[in-house]
């Protein structure tokens, strides 16, 4: 597919306007930088430069074959993959880590403004953990819980994490144990992994990529982790309507857009900016309307029904509408261009961590001791802003509803309506009746490498065409909440005869909760929330009574961009799943290291990378992958029913 040459790298209409409209502002967004990048560092996209010590940099060349230490391509790359991977796995851990902190205030009474909003969450949780409830009151069961995550984080006696088996099939850790990748707890895995990627450390590409997958699995803990105690403390998602893109913004409130990923603080604002109504008033306004960016945007989404203002790729956009007064941000994904952009109008950027700021924001330490007290400041900020409009507010027209809220609970609600016995059977019922193809999770980032949503669109439209059940989360759920598939009317234009018949039956099924058709896409989240999509897959090989590499059950990022969709990769390919990525990562300068992620992971955990570019092949490619297991699937059906065999070895 040729790559777009001018600015306009974006299929978003809203953003398109925008772009449009400021051609020739002199403001400068990513848009603009990505072309003023090109071209990229070649070395770099291979992945054989290496900066990991200061003889470097060092790359590869026809002439020069190693690097001034005597690291060859493989080395090189491998050891870029694992820092890359530790990038992503430490982001996760440190998000897991403050859930697990605040839940801990909240068992110890010293976060007074918040508390265990979902106690049939807590009892699941305790239940999968071994953690018994009898008898105790949720603080108690909620500390156990801690006890547990503190000590999967920071266990150095070599045990095994207490947390990751217990949600995955015992097929999984036995893999994992006999290749001696089942991390011991999170913190030990980052330290161990940064130590062999030193000079002079690992030099051997299957020991380093093996470390990755070690590094993978942590990640996929921490994940793990953050989304079950945000459940406990904030409510697991139920089918909520909301709406999406720019058109959420009002010219006549204030426009407060809460951007990163940790809901801690997020929703502590959306409770504030609800009671603060009248002081906006005062101040002119009609209310306060808040609308989420990048992750803490799904959060809201999830479980407060928060529209969706845009995602990453167009986060500077947001503020050119002249509309958003404040724009306050936690952690991850923000880009630094938005303080300059803010200075070309009145928005306030504020941010919030002790490990995010941004020269020239208003910097507000948020603290969970007075979450509530700081969430007002954050408000008020934004009122004051409001007042002080200075340039035209040109809000985009678009906006699309959405139905999103799919925490798997929810999905096994649904399924539950069909048949309350066993669930999840209805979904794999449907895939081994040829009803559908499969499930997909589509993921992932936007990447300014490719033109900004399209090929997520692409794909999915392309997927459902084929009887696919699609579930998403982080910008790639963005991109069709702004783009109007996280609805039924997308169900009755896009979906294929099988993928409708199924989701019709649902909707029957459950019409009497529902207050609306189900959607074409399943919104399950943000990206730590890949560990609910995860959770889907782990029921389905549990009713099926195999192992995971044997589920029709695919995943796609069509715009990978951070080193958190690197080691999400890497753990979904780890625990079974084909994984499409867009977006070549930089692994193809070393073969031997590309062969190992297309093909040896296959042979050892099932899981394999599919890297293509073009969308339609993407999808094709998907769906060859799903039905050579379903397939194989059915051939197993057939044989037991036939020679009245039990199921081939459920392991992989
Ligand atoms: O964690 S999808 S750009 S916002 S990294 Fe970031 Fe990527 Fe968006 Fe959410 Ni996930
Ligand atoms: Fe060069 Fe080796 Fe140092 Fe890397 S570790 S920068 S290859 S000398």
């Amino acid at each position: 597919m040729a790559k777009k040459k001018d600015r306009n790298r974006s299929v978003d209409p809203a953003v398109l306007e925008i772009l449009a409209r400021t051609e020739d502002s002199g403001i400068e967004t990513a848009y603009d930088r990505y072309l003023k990048m090109q071209p990229q560092c070649n070395y770099g996209e291979q992945g054989i430069c290496c900066r990991i010590c200061i003889q470097g940099p060092c790359r590869i060349t026809k002439r020069a074959d190693k690097g001034i230490c005597g690291a060859t391509a493989y080395t090189i790359v491998a050891r870029n993959l694992v820092r890359y991977e530790l990038g992503g796995c430490t982001a996760h851990a440190d998000h897991g880590l403050h859930s697990t902190l605040l839940a801990r205030e909240v068992v110890e009474g010293r976060a007074p403004d918040y508390e265990i909003k979902d106690s049939k969450k807590l009892y699941a949780v305790a239940e999968r953990m071994d953690v018994s409830t009898e008898g105790k009151d949720d603080k108690a069961i909620l500390k156990e819980l801690v006890d547990i995550a503190m000590e999967d984080f920071s266990r150095l006696d070599g045990k095994d994490l207490h947390w990751l088996p217990r949600v995955i099939v015992p097929e999984r850790t036995e893999k994992f144990q006999d290749c001696n990748i089942l991390p011991s707890s999170i913190h030990r895995t980052i330290a161990d992994a940064m130590a062999q990627t030193h000079v002079g450390m690992d030099a051997d590409p299957v020991n380093l990529v093996f470390r990755s997958l070690e590094v993978s699995l942590a990640d996929y803990t921490g994940e793990h982790i953050a989304t079950s105690l945000s459940d406990v403390l904030f409510g697991t998602p139920k089918p909520v309507v909301s709406e999406a893109n720019m058109g959420v913004l009002d010219e006549d409130y204030v426009n407060l857009a809460v951007h990163g990923h940790n809901p801690i603080l997020s929703e502590m604002i959306v409770q504030a900016a609800r009671e603060m109504k009248s002081e906006a008033e005062a101040a002119g306004a009609k209310g306060i309307k808040c609308a989420g960016i990048c992750c803490t945007g799904n959060e809201l989404l999830m479980r407060q029904g928060v529209p969706i203002l845009t995602n990453y790729a167009s986060q500077e956009l947001a503020i050119m509408t002249g509309a958003v007064d404040a724009m306050v941000v936690d952690i991850q994904c923000i880009m630094p261009g938005i303080q300059p952009v803010s200075e070309c109008f009145h928005t306030r950027v504020i941010t919030t961590s002790p490990s995010v700021k941004i020269p020239g924001a208003y910097h507000l330490d948020f603290d969970e001791e007075k979450a509530m007290e700081k969430a007002r400041e954050v408000v008020e900020i934004a009122i004051s802003a409001y007042k002080e409009r200075n340039k035209e507010v040109v809000i985009p027209q678009v906006k699309h509803k959405v139905v999103a809220g799919f925490s798997t609970e929810a999905l096994l609600d649904l399924f539950a309506a069909v048949n309350p016995d066993r669930p999840i059977s209805v979904l794999t019922d449907a895939i081994l009746s040829g009803e559908l193809r499969g499930v997909c999770l589509l993921c992932g980032c936007n990447n300014l490498k490719r033109i900004h949503d399209e090929m997520h669109i692409e794909i999915a439209k392309e997927l459902a065409r084929n009887d696919v059940l699609l579930v998403a989360t982080g910008c790639a759920a963005q991109a069709y909440a702004k783009s109007g598939m996280l609805n039924w009317d997308a169900v009755e234009e896009i979906a294929g005869e099988g993928l409708k018949a199924f989701l019709g039956r649902l909707n029957e099924a459950n019409k009497d909760n529902l207050v609306e058709k189900l959607p074409l896409v399943f919104h399950m989240g943000s990206c730590v929330d890949n560990s609910r999509a995860y959770d889907l897959m782990t029921y389905m090989a549990e009713e099926m009574g195999m192992d995971t590499p044997k589920v029709p059950y695919a995943a796609s990022a069509p715009e990978a961009m951070s080193e958190k969709a690197v080691a999400i990769g890497s753990w979904l390919v780890t625990l079974g799943l084909p994984t499409h990525v867009g977006v070549v990562p930089p692994i193809p300068g070393s073969p031997l290291v590309d062969g190992i992620a297309l093909q040896i992971a296959q042979d050892v955990y099932g899981g394999y990378f599919i890297w293509e570019t073009d969308p339609q092949k993407s999808a094709e490619k998907i769906l060859a992958a799903l039905d050579e297991r379903t397939w194989k699937l059915r051939m197993h059906q057939k044989a037991k029913e036939t020679y009245e065999t039990e199921t081939i070895s459920a392991t992989w």
